[in-house]
C-alpha cells in the first residue's frame, strides 16, 4: 500500500556537511555538490523510495548555522522549517552533521530538535574524524541526544539503507496531524 499524502523529509545542517550528497544518494538525482560551503542556495525536491510502503519527497536545503537567518539562502531553510503555511513543512528532519566538527554541528541539532518535528541525525565525515583521531561512541551519543543517529558516507553510498530503515520507523510512529513530539 502506498502512502496517500506525500511524506516530506527535509535535509538540513551546517554548510558543507554533505546534505546534497545525501540528497543525490536518496533520489538518484544530480544536485550540485562541492567541497566548500554555500554550494546550495535554493531548495530542491526529489522523490525517494524509503521502504516498500513509503515514498517520500526529499528536500535539499541550503546550509545554515542557526535557525536565525542572516542571509537569503538561510532564509529559504527558515521558511521551510518554521513557516506553518509552507507546503514543504517536513514530517521528518534529517540533520546532516559533520562528525569531524561535532560540537558545532550538535548545537544546531539541538535547535532543530526544539521544533518538535521528528529528527534523525545522519553523521557524515566519519572517515575524516577517524583520520583526525576523533573517536565517536555512536550508541552513547544517541542515548544522550535522544534521537536516532546513523553514520553515513553518502559519497560512497554507505549507511543509506540503515538511514532509510530508521526513517521508515519514524514514519510509522508519527502522522502529519498528530503530535509532532517524538523521542527515540
Ligand atoms: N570524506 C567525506 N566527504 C564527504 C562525505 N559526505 C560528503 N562529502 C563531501 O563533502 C563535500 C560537501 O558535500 P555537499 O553534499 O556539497 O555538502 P552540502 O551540505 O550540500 O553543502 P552546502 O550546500 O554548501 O551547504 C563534497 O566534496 C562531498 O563529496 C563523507 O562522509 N566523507
Ligand atoms: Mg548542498
Amino acid at each position: 500500500m502506498q502512502n496517500p499524502t506525500p511524506y516530506t523529509i527535509a535535509l538540513v545542517g551546517n554548510p558543507n556537511s554533505g546534505k546534497s550528497s545525501l540528497f543525490n544518494a536518496l533520489t538518484g538525482l544530480n544536485q550540485k555538490v562541492g567541497n566548500f560551503p554555500g554550494v546550495t542556495v535554493d531548495k530542491k525536491t526529489g522523490g525517494s523510495r524509503i521502504s516498500d510502503t513509503l515514498n517520500a519527497n526529499i528536500i535539499d536545503l541550503p546550509g545554515t548555522y542557526s535557525l536565525y537567518p542572516k542571509s537569503a539562502d538561510e532564509q529559504v531553510t527558515y521558511e521551510v522549517l518554521l513557516n506553518s503555511k509552507s507546503a514543504d513543512r517536513p514530517d521528518l528532519i534529517i540533520v546532516i552533521s559533520d562528525a569531524s566538527n561535532l560540537k558545532r554541528n550538535l548545537l544546531f541539532c539541538s535547535q532543530i530538535m526544539d521544533l518538535k518535528t521528528p529528527v534523525v541525525i545522519a553523521l557524515t565525515m566519519m572517515d575524516i574524524a577517524q583520520r583526525k583521531g576523533v573517536k565517536i561512541d555512536v550508541p552513547a551519543l544517541q542515548q544522550a541526544m535522544g534521537v536516532p543517529i546513523i553514520p553515513i558516507n553518502p559519497r560512497k553510498n554507505k549507511g543509506i539503507a540503515q538511514l532509510k530503515k530508521s526513517n521508515s520507523r519514524c514514519e510509522r510512529r508519527t502522522t502529519k496531524d498528530s503530535s509532532r513530539f517524538y523521542r527515540y
